[in-house]
């Protein structure tokens, strides 16, 4: 029996990027475990990593290449040759190009892995001679910018710096779902006696060893860090030496922080004031301490600014650039990967926001959307106001869709092609959890029919007789050419062995205080905001788009905020049909809601507001405060897609989605239909 042991590295869009064993006999994966050797991930991998082979060999996976033969979205499908369907794909893209030009055809790869090697499809779509791209994403577009234009960059401390830290702050971020490897230092800080303080409307799944659990309305996240600012200023719990030599604009802030006093800060935010002195209290405690602020905030249409405020905070007692400090929000140091197989870009390439996708397919601008390409994404269940989405899908004249599975976007399509698994071909991977790249290994065949994308753009490119140099085939020697134009210092046998971190990387970030903003400095007044985005310089609080105070008229009729988190057991839409992972989409509602609307835990119960309706199962818990409800997205089929609630509407800065501005109502639903 021939057995041997592979390192690679899991690629989906995660903060974990874990490093892998994998065990393979006779060209089967027998076994996926951690591998102890990575100084980051440490050999602990997700329950999603533990049941890797369920989805790799699950029944579910498409194996050939499918053509549409009912009706769009009804999932009937014939099995046809790759030929075919590449002459299929070859036919319609050209007479389209022909007819409305190469923007008429929409490009889109999703967060599916996050891999160098997706970029090969440039290689065919720069050679078609345009495209409509998307730009921004459904993910932290609004918080990276804040960051960027705060900072200058976006690094944090290594996560075993945590140990060091003596107090926590854990804002808008569930780890104990998103991030393992970052609750497992954290779990040991508080074993070594640091405070825990979380900030989250819930109770999360990473909040119950909290010291102080603050737990604002939905989105005033911006109002509460002012409220915080403002009295650390007030009572001199500020490290002004850090401040003059480090910072922009202090004094306009200061200024500024007028417009929050306490009282208007607890009416707005609804967290009670001696709350919010306890969280000055603690950081006057230990003003170096560690700040995390996840995702979760800055998905609201006020998102950039709320990021923005947050992170000045640590700034403010100098708790930047050293041991147990810093803000942790992403790592993103060293340098990009490289892909080398780029033609000349074409003229014709258009771009819209990928959050406003639905909206951008129903008014249909000039040219014409007539198709689109989609592959390792799943926007009918992932992306927002999912009816409409669908709506304007189903006015395209052609779809292909490239995936392992016939997920709910698949059963759109008019061509469906089978995808490879990350255990099928290689990549280089550089995740945002940590700065190491790891090399992903092919470590069987893809079987049946399937195919990595590369592979499906070379047929596709030799049919329109494109150039086949940008064409490369999956291999170790593609690898190899990215390692060499990103300028590692590495080799593909030495990535086999060990992951590669850049030289620069800093443990401690920022410990030079090098700051790469205009001014050199982190900016507490940054005049980038108004220049690009049209919004002040300070971090003036706005409300979100829709809630209680901004839309009173809705808030009557849905007075129930929606907030939709990422779940353990999948990563985003993956993993949700696979048997052993399955969970029932739980709609979290608090006891006092619940009761007026006579539902008890169990009670199937519809969920709905002017954008849709679901279904859902009631979870009656005081997790959850008055006034908010909260479901997992990412469940498959029609009943339980959460995002055919919410709106698509912009951040205010980055072009992010701002799922989380979402009223609902909710009630018991009968099996009859009717609704009590
Ligand atoms: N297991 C698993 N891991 C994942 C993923 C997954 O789907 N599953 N997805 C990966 C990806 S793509 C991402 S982007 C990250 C996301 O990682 P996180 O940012 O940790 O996750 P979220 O669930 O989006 O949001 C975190 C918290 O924000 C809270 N929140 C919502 N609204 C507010 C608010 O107004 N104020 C405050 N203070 N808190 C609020 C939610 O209640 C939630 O507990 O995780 C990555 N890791
Ligand atoms: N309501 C709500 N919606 C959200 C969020 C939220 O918090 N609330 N979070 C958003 C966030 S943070 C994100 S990142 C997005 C993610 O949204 P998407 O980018 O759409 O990611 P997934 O839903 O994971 O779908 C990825 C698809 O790619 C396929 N796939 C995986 N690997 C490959 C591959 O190598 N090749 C091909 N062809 N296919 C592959 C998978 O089978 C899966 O169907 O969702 C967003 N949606
Ligand atoms: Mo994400």
């Amino acid at each position: 029996m021939e057995s041997k042991t592979f390192n690679t590295v899991c690629p989906k869009d995660c903060f974990g990027s874990c490093a892998l064993k994998v065990k393979v006999e006779n060209g089967k994966i027998i076994g996926v475990y951690g591998n102890k050797d990575h100084p980051v991930t440490k050999g602990m991998i997700c329950v999603k990593g533990k049941n890797y082979t369920k989805m790799v060999y699950s029944k579910e996976r498409l194996l050939y290449p499918l053509k549409r033969v009912g009706t769009r979205g009804d999932g009937e499908f014939r099995r046809i040759p790759w030929e075919e369907a590449i002459d299929t794909i070859h036919t319609r893209l050209a007479s389209l190009k022909e007819e409305y030009g190469p923007e008429s055809i929409l490009y889109y790869c999703g967060s599916g892995n996050m891999g160098i090697v997706k970029e090969a499809a440039y290689g065919f779509w720069y050679q078609f001679g345009g495209f409509t791209s998307v730009y921004g994403d459904l993910c932290n577009a609004a918080g990276v910018e804040a960051l960027n234009l705060t900072y200058g960059s976006r690094k944090s401390n290594a996560l075993e710096d945590l140990e060091n830290s003596k107090l926590i702050v854990l804002w808008g971020k569930n780890p104990a779902n998103t991030h393992l490897h970052m609750m497992y230092h954290i779990n040991r800080a508080l074993k070594k006696g640091a405070k825990l303080v979380t900030i989250d409307p819930r109770i999360s799944e990473s909040s119950h060893e909290s010291d102080l659990h603050l737990r604002p309305r939905c989105g005033t996240d911006g109002c509460l860090a002012l409220g915080v600012a403002k009295r650390l200023v007030e009572t001199n719990t500020i490290d002004i030496d850090f401040i003059n030599r480090n910072t922009h604009g202090f004094d306009r802030f200061r200024e500024f922080l007028k417009d929050y006093p306490l009282e208007k800060v607890a009416e707005i935010t609804g967290v009670p004031q001696n709350e919010i002195e306890a969280f000055v209290g603690y950081i006057g405690d230990n003003p170096h301490y560690a700040l995390v602020c996840g995702f979760g905030l800055q998905r609201y249409t006020n998102g950039g600014q709320t990021v923005r405020t947050i992170a000045l905070l640590p700034a403010l007692t100098g708790s930047i650039g050293k041991r147990g400090c810093g803000l942790y929000f992403g790592d993103k140091q060293g340098p990009g990967l490289v892909w080398p197989y780029l033609p000349q870009k074409p003229d014709k390439i258009r771009g819209i926001p990928l959050a406003l996708l639905s909206t951008e397919l129903n008014q249909q601008t000039n040219p014409p959307i007539k198709a689109m390409w989609i592959e390792a994404a799943n926007p009918v269940t992932s992306n927002p106001n999912s009816s409409s989405l669908k709506n304007g899908m189903n006015k395209l004249d052609f779809i292909v869709v490239c995936d392992l599975f016939l997920t709910d976007t698949a059963r759109m399509a008019d061509i469906v092609l089978p995808a490879a698994s990350p255990f099928e071909y290689y990549d280089l991977v550089k995740g945002y959890g940590h700065s190491y790249i790891q090399l992903q290994q092919k470590v069987i065949e893809p079987p049946g029919e399937c195919k990595h994308e590369s592979e499906v753009y070379r047929m596709l490119g030799r049919r329109f007789g494109f150039d086949e140099t940008y064409l490369p085939e999956n291999s170790l020697d593609v690898i190899e050419r990215v390692i060499e134009a990103s300028n590692l210092n590495t080799t593909r046998e030495k990535l086999k062995e060990k992951a590669y971190l850049h030289q620069d990387f800093q443990e401690i970030a920022y410990s030079d205080l090098k700051f790469d903003t205009p001014s050199g400095k982190i900016e507490f007044y940054c005049q980038q905001m108004r220049d690009k985005w049209g919004q002040s310089p300070l971090p003036v609080y706005r409300e979100p788009a829709e809630g209680k105070r901004t839309t009173p008229l809705l808030y009557k009729e849905y007075p129930l905020h929606f907030v939709t988190g990422h779940s353990r057991k999948k990563i985003n839409s993956q993993f949700s049909n696979i048997l052993e992972l399955r969970e029932d989409p739980l709609l979290a509602i608090n006891p006092t809601d619940a009761k007026t609307r006579k539902i008890e835990s169990g009670d199937a119960v519809r969920v709905f507001n002017t954008r849709g309706e679901v279904k859902l199962k009631a979870f009656v818990t005081d997790k959850v405060p008055l006034g908010f409800v909260h479901a997992f997205f990412g469940s498959w089929g029609d009943e339980a897609n959460v995002n055919k609630l919410t709106a698509d509407r912009l951040t205010d800065i980055g072009y992010g989605a701002a799922f989380h501005d979402c009223l609902v109502e909710v009630e018991k639903y009968f099996n009859n239909g009717k609704n009590s």
